[in-house]
């Protein structure tokens, strides 16, 4: 009887001093206690030179040449470097690390990365995130050529690998990696960003109160040559044009004026690679489609989805990550080309496709203010600007704009305008020639330096005979 007593005294106790502590300290200590509150990163305690290695001497001779940024200005950088803090003012005091926030499962998918950026963007997210947020980290190593590269870092707090056996794509990666999530929310990052101060817990608390938005960052430019982080003022929201190019757009001003700095806004499609989404979301929306190789599209295909079946999908701006930009993808396509070159729509009308060709120069265009005179440059695969599509009416089409001679404009200059279907936009093959219906005189690159013009045709002159990629019944 008494040892009973003597218990329930016990317990009575415990009970009390539980509930002061609880009183004191609040819902975050239990929440650190009981979870995986408590890991804690230490920068000090990874040896980043022996992961990084030395340059080898080709990447030293041409430090852009692998990965499509400069090498040694990333191996020079600290995985600690500072970022700037880009938000807007309101953001610090806005979103608090919350344990009332939904927890996150980050996956980054990777192939071939540099190791001080993979490492970098690693780093950024054990030193600027809420770890009690993050439920783990899932390192998608899509068939690197060097198993190892993920592997080595599989020691740090937080992080998974995962190794791909053959190459499957940032597509099929992202999927395996969101199939072993247990976060209830997916954060998805390309392999060469940096997180800065602040940046997870908008998306999280967006997808709190949204959870059926899909919420991306806004992205800031981490400079592939000079490694120099610029954050990205502006509000931007994503855009497309007709042959499905990403583009980012300006707010309409009435949008910017409404805005509560703070809240994330509505954007029709994201950019691709960052954002994150409830698990449950993300499943019943169908993940991705698994046939897409690679990457490209898939970013169009799960906005549409998200927007489809009555979600949305939003920018938050206080949410700030930097990515690498560089111009080229560093690596190939197995199956042919980036998504965004061999989706090209099917058109019933069309009497060739593909570059218009003379020697190594192919008829390019510059994006930008209209009219702008058509130029030979290098030609170069995958590049939609040398894309060419020659219809049937005649018009010679690339990214939505037409060959066009406007002799009252431009004299005899070629230029690319919005199509308007009238003769100074329309075509005729002959033979290796490519005559202008409304002057009947020749395409020619004569004075290649100033742009392409239209001359009398002469079939002994080289500079005015072409090549098209591909034609039908030219
Ligand atoms: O075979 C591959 N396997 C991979 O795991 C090819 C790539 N990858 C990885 C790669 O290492 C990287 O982590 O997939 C990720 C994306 O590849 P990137 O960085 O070469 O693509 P990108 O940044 O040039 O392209 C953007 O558009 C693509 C559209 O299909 C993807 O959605 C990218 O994720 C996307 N990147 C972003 O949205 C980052 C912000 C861009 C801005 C501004
Ligand atoms: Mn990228």
């Amino acid at each position: 009887m008494r040892k009973r007593k003597r218990l329930l005294l016990a317990a009575l106790l415990i009970s009390i001093v539980l509930g002061v502590l609880y009183f004191v300290t609040g819902h975050s200590f239990w929440q650190s206690l009981l979870f995986e509150n408590q890991v804690t990163f230490d920068p000090q305690s990874v040896n980043f030179k022996s992961y990084i290695g030395e340059l080898s001497p080709s990447d030293r001779l041409n430090p852009s040449m692998r990965h499509g940024f400069n090498l040694i200005a990333s191996n020079d950088l600290s995985s600690t470097r500072p970022v700037p803090d880009a938000r807007p003012i309101l953001c610090k005091t806005f979103f608090p690390a919350s344990p009332s926030l939904p927890s996150t499962t980050i996956i980054v998918t990777f192939h071939n990365e540099a190791r001080s950026v993979l490492l970098r963007t690693l780093v950024s997210i054990l030193i600027r995130s809420p770890l009690s947020l993050v439920k783990e980290i899932i390192l998608v190593d899509d068939f690197s050529d060097n198993a190892s590269d993920g592997l080595e870092l599989d020691s740090l707090p937080k992080v998974k690998v995962i190794r791909n056996e053959k190459r499957e794509g940032a597509v099929r990666s992202r999927i395996r990696g969101s199939d072993v999530a247990k976060g209830d929310v997916l954060t998805f990052l390309d392999s060469h960003c940096e997180v800065t101060d602040g940046w997870l817990e908008p998306l999280l608390a967006t997808i709190k109160q949204n959870p059926t938005s899909i919420v991306s960052p806004v992205i800031d430019e981490i400079d592939g040559m000079s490694f120099e982080y610029i954050p990205r003022m502006e509000f931007v929201r994503g855009g497309f044009d007709w042959s499905l190019h990403f583009k980012w757009e300006s707010l309409p001003n009435s949008g910017v004026a409404k805005q509560d700095a703070t809240d994330a806004f509505l954007t029709p499609v994201i950019s691709g690679g960052i954002f994150s989404i409830r698990k449950d979301w993300f499943r019943k929306l169908g993940k991705y489609d698994v046939q897409l190789s690679v990457l490209g599209g898939e970013n169009f295909e799960l906005s549409f989805r998200g927007w489809m079946c009555g979600g949305d999908l939003r920018i938050a701006p206080c949410s700030h990550v930097g990515h690498v930009h560089r111009r080229q993808p560093p690596y190939i396509f197995p199956e042919g080309g980036p998504a965004s070159t061999y989706l090209k729509l099917p058109i019933s009308d069309e009497l060739g496709y593909g570059h218009i060709q003379q020697g190594s120069g192919c008829v390019d265009l510059d994006v930008g203010q209209l009219p702008v005179i058509a130029k030979l440059r290098q030609c170069v695969q995958n590049k939609d600007t040398q894309d060419w599509s020659w219809r049937r009416k005649g018009i010679i089409v690339s990214n939505g704009m037409c060959l066009s001679v406007s002799p009252s404009e431009t004299q005899l200059y070629v230029i690319i305008k919005f199509c308007d279907f009238t003769d100074n936009q329309r075509w005729i093959r002959q033979e290796k020639q490519i005559v202008h219906e409304a002057t009947g005189k020749c395409l020619d690159s004569r004075k290649v330096k100033t742009g392409l013009q239209v001359s009398d045709c002469d079939e002994q002159q080289d500079s005015q005979k072409w090549d098209i990629t591909m034609e039908t019944t030219i």
